[in-house]
């Protein structure tokens, strides 16, 4: 694990210089215990541990190779802040991406995504990030209080991501990431058509007409 006081996206240069690396912040929000730091944990380490420990703001990468290109997610996990609700600006500033984890044996937790997901409307405009809602536990399937298709209708309405997972299983941990991934990439196309070569990755309902990004994000550079 590492920890960082720079958290905007950069992009560097590979090996191979034909195809360039750039980084993408990922937050992961959500109320305690839902298994934020498990899933950061099983995609980075493919590992699971029942209790995990607590380090300060701190931060996971890996790199991830799609079909046209290779990104290295920057996964930023909380120190247990969210207990408080006072996940700080600092957190969110210059993320990419945000996954909106809950817990699918806890409504509160749900009900808990979507006031985190008024958070993130109060510092992004809707087109300026990714965001994923995401029913983890999905192992615990005979103690859920969430249904799939309660958390899909409501992904749906807010033209989120959705994916339940479980970190515990390993059950689409990295589809989850991957996803997430390339809509990153995807959006950033959007923002710089010129410069794009990236693949098409999922949609998240109908192709827009994009907004230029607002300050302080980072497009990819050639
Ligand atoms: N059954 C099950 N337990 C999980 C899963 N993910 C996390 N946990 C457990 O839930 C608790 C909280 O996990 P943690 O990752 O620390 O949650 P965080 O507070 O959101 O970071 C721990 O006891 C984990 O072992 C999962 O997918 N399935
Ligand atoms: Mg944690």
């Amino acid at each position: 694990m590492e920890q960082t006081a720079t958290p905007n996206a950069v992009a560097s240069t590979s090996l191979d210089r034909t195809h360039p690396t750039y980084t993408y912040k990922v937050v992961l929000l959500g109320n305690t215990s839902v298994g934020k730091s498990s899933l950061a944990y099983r995609y980075v380490k493919n590992d699971f541990k029942e209790s995990l420990p607590t380090v300060g703001c701190s931060f996971f990468t890996q790199t991830l190779c799609l079909e046209a290109t290779t990104i290295r997610l920057e996964i930023w996990d909380t120190a247990g802040q969210e207990k408080y609700h006072s996940v700080c600006h600092l957190y969110y500033r210059g993320a990419h991406a945000a996954l909106l984890v809950y817990d699918i044996t806890s409504k509160v937790s749900a009900d808990r995504a979507k006031l985190w997901l008024q958070e993130l409307e109060k510092e992004f405009f809707h087109d300026e990030i990714v965001i994923a809602l995401v029913g983890n536990k999905a192992d615990l399937a005979a103690e859920r209080e969430v249904t799939t298709e309660e958390g899909e209708e409501f992904a749906q309405s807010k033209s989120l991501l959705y994916m339940e997972t479980s970190a515990k299983s390993n059950y689409q941990v990295n589809e989850l990431f991957t996803a997430v991934g390339r809509s990153v990439v995807v959006d950033e196309c959007w923002a710089a058509p010129a410069q794009g070569g990236a693949a098409a990755g999922p949609s998240r309902g109908p192709a827009p007409q994009r907004p230029a990004l607002a300050a302080g994000r980072t497009a990819p550079r050639a």
